[in-house]
Order: structure tokens, then sequence, then C-alpha cells
């Protein structure tokens, strides 16, 4: 039987790196890859074969690595490929990561995580998500790697539809609750950087990414909340302007103008643990049929 993990792991080793002002918890690493492993992992996420790509929204594309969900969340296993599990070891490395933070022993089969699912996301300019949760199918734990292009991840709680005149944006689909229109936070994502979600961050709170083509970042909420910059931007706080790792960006931010940035084609992949997974292994095809491997 395979080992349960621990219900809620702390991340005490990570405490430096928690992004403060956000309800618990979020971490934000800086570089967590190098360039070198950014561009290969964006050549392999374009070279995947066309049936790979989903689209949906507003065009926003996506592809699932390691098997999908079935309607009543039973992921069907894939095997990962090479580029996210071997070369580079990205799979292994932040489940090593996130192990170690949580303060699990080393080589336990247990681990905080265990990365058994890759959702990617492509995000052109314009582009975003509308606020969601990415519901208990999964794990209240996920690593989110952003490649290519920066993005602002904003953070939103529900509210009562009973609260006098609550600016509200409608909800879609299944989850019909009221959702606040002024996000909670927001966080700066830039490229290579791990973005973690977790606890009730992950699990009463939702995240969306605005469709917007640009951002201004400001310092303080001082600066008039309804002003608009020229691109349409309204100026935001980041809740982890001093980890960003980037003494140039961090700079400009504190500045009093604030950051002003065009986002380009972003690439994200979000790593996560489906809890129910078919027994009996991967499938694969062999010979054109669909057989467990
Ligand atoms: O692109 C991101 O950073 C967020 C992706 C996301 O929220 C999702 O696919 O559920």
């Amino acid at each position: 039987m395979a080992p349960s993990p621990p219900p809620e792991p702390s991340f005490d080793a990570l405490k430096p790196l928690k992004v403060q002002g956000l309800p618990p918890a979020g971490y934000y690493i800086p570089n967590f890859i190098t360039e070198e492993e950014e561009e290969l992992l964006l050549r392999k996420v374009a070279e995947s074969p066309q049936p790979k790509w989903k689209t949906v929204g507003s065009g926003r594309r996506l592809q699932y690595w390691g098997g999908t969900l079935t309607k009543s969340n039973i992921l069907v296993p894939e095997p990962m490929p090479d580029w996210l599990s071997a070369h580079p070891d990205i799979v292994a490395r932040i489940d090593t990561f996130l192990d170690v933070a949580a303060g699990l022993p080393e080589n336990s089969d247990a681990h905080a995580l265990g990365v058994n699912q890759v959702l990617v996301n492509e995000y052109q300019p314009g582009q975003g998500i509308s606020p969601h949760e990415d519901g208990p199918a999964f794990r209240p734990l996920v690593a989110t790697l952003s490649l290519g292009a920066y993005t602002v991840l904003d953070l939103h709680h529900y509210i009562s539809p009973s609260a006098p005149s609550p600016p509200m944006i409608p909800t879609e689909g299944s989850v019909g609750r009221a959702i606040a229109a002024v996000p909670l936070g927001h966080v700066l994502l830039m490229p290579r950087s791990l973005f973690i979600l977790s606890g009730s961050a992950y699990s009463a709170h939702l995240h969306g990414i605005a469709e917007r083509s640009a951002d201004w970042v400001v310092r303080d909420a001082a600066v008039q909340s309804s002003t608009v910059d020229a691109d349409g931007a309204p100026p935001v706080v980041v809740a982890n302007a001093p980890l960003l790792g980037d003494a140039e960006v961090q700079a400009a931010i504190a500045s009093d103008g604030g950051w002003r940035a065009e986002r380009g084609t972003r690439v994200s992949l979000t790593f996560r643990h489906a809890e129910r997974v078919l027994k009996g292994g991967a499938f694969a095809m062999v010979g054109g049929r669909m057989q467990r491997t």
C-alpha cells in the first residue's frame, strides 16, 4: 500500500521565502531553474505533438503530462516525459526541495507533494485565467514554474452575496459562490521562479490572472487605486516584492513611478498530486491499441 503523506506539511525551512500578507501560505523562490533549463523546457513544450494541445477560454493553450483526470477525478496515469523526469529532472527536484523544506527524512517513501501530474499553460499577452480553485482532486500543495515571461497572479476570496453592494465577479461553472472583485493580493511571478501555493491559500481561496497585456507594479497602496496607465493597467502592489531576487525590478517598484512592463508569451508548468490514481499502471499505445504498461 502506498505510504500516506503528512497531512499538511509545514515548511519551516522556507520561512524566509514565505510571501507575507497573503493567506497562508505562498512561497516564492526566484531563479529555481537556470536560463538553459528554461530554454530547454520551452523548446520541449513547443515541440510537443499537436494532439497534446487543448485550447480553452480566450485562446489559452494547455497540455497535461502524467495523465488526465476522469469525470470522477481519478488520474489515469501516463509516464512523465524524459524532459520533466530526467533531463532536466525537474519533477524530482521539486519533490526533493519540498520534502527537505517539510523536514521529511531522507529516502522516505512519502513525499510532501509527490508530483504525478504537470499542467502546462501558455498565455499570450492579454490572455489570463479566471479566478478558480484547483479543487479537492489534488493535494492542497502545488508548485508553479514560470517560463519565458513574467505575470501577475491574483489571489481572490469568496464573499457573502448578502453583503451590502459587494463588488463581485460573476461566478462561472461549478463553484457558484460570490467572489470579491478586488483581489486579496497579487504576486509577481518572474521567469524561472517557482511559486508554491499551499494550505488555505490553496483550499479556501481562488487564484487567477487578469486578462491584460501590460502591468504597473507600485510600492504601496497610496497610489490612487482609480489610476490606470496608458496601457490600461491599474497599479498593483505585489506581496512578494522583497523576494524577487532582481535588484533592477525591485528598485523600479520602489521608485515613484513604479515598474511598468508589457507581458510576453508565458508558459507555466504547474506540478501537482492527484489524490486518486487509477490502479494497474500507466497506459501506452502498443501496436495501435491502448494498453497498460
Ligand atoms: O499559470 C499560472 O501561473 C496558474 C495556472 C493555474 O492556475 C491553473 O492552471 O490552474
